[in-house]
């Protein structure tokens, strides 16, 4: 990784951490089934995590010069959601993973209902944070940081992908469904940091279009690293199950690694018009497809 980009998520995910802390609910006392709700969301949040998407967030309203007490609330609130996603897809009834971020995943941890329940309180959290008044004052911006956080979510974004990728363990998915799958699964949240910053900076409709773009592709592409970090650990593991709706499942590795690359290329090609401002995009564009992790 280069070392720019290394300092800059270093000191962003430190930023971003001292914020959820002050940020998340407290336990308080007398409290008992809040504080249970409290130490899951915080366990869950506080494990570890690369913090991509806020990075991602910071570093698009730096570039219209956002505040960062203001880009920092919505860096928080996507890593939010994006814990959400995390705890919910680790569950018995989909994933069924027992570990996340390197520990007992949430519902091992706690229970399956508390996992649910601390799921469901940081996805609101993250609208609670959004629409308030510290997070911008044009009711203007709030409302439209809503409404794209939400369609991320919802069944145009990540929600609906998982749909679909509960739907390919029966049935043959095509390129073109393959890749929409992964586009609303992973590519949404993406999505929604690049556009917030967009939106926080009033950007222009053409230069909101481009980073929307970028985000598409990165987003894309991180997914395929995914699948193709997970296949090299299932082959050290002597195991020969695929997992299916990848694109390593239909394309094969070679493939694939030409496909990630494909897109990174286009999406570095999105940030022209940004020039030197936009190089720490450009190295974590790089990233998403060099990661080992
Ligand atoms: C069940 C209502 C309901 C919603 C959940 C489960 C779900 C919807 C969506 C799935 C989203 C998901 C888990 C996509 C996988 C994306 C992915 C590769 C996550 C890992 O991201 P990293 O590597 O994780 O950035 P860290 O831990 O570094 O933050």
């Amino acid at each position: 990784m280069a070392s720019n980009l290394q300092e800059a998520l270093e000191e962003i995910s430190s930023l971003v951490n001292d914020s959820l802390d002050a940020l998340l609910p407290q336990e308080l006392p007398g409290r008992i089934g809040e504080n249970r709700l409290a130490r899951s969301m915080r366990y869950s949040t506080f494990a570890g995590g690369k913090r991509l998407r806020p990075f991602l967030v910071i570093t698009t309203a730096d570039l219209f010069g956002v505040s960062r007490q203001v880009s920092l609330r919505v860096a928080c609130a996507v890593e939010c959601v994006h814990t959400f996603s995390l705890i919910h897809d680790d569950l018995p009834a989909l994933d069924d993973d027992d570990e996340r971020r390197g520990q007992a995943s949430c519902h091992k941890e706690f229970d399956e209902a508390t996992a649910i329940l601390a799921g469901d309180a940081l996805l609101a959290y993250a609208f609670d944070i959004l629409s308030h008044k510290d997070t911008h004052n044009d009711p203007a911006v709030l409302l439209r940081l809503v409404s794209t956080m939400a369609q991320s979510v919802g069944i145009n974004g990540m929600v609906g992908g998982q749909m679909i990728d509960l739907i390919s363990e029966d049935r043959e998915l095509s390129l073109e469904q393959i890749t929409r799958l992964q586009r609303l699964k992973t590519g949404a949240l993406f999505e929604m940091a690049c556009e917030s910053g967009a939106i926080l900076g009033k950007a222009p409709a053409n230069t909101h279009r481009l980073l929307k773009a970028y985000a598409n592709d990165i987003g894309l592409a991180f997914q395929i690293t995914d699948d193709l970090l997970d296949a090299v650990e299932e082959d050290n593991r002597d195991n020969k199950s695929q997992e299916k709706g990848t694109f390593v499942s239909i394309m094969g590795v070679e493939k694939s690694k030409m496909q990630a690359e494909t897109l990174i290329n286009q999406a570095i090609s999105y940030l022209e018009c940004f020039g030197a401002r936009a190089d720490l995009l450009r190295e974590l564009a790089q990233f998403v497809i060099t990661r080992k992790f």
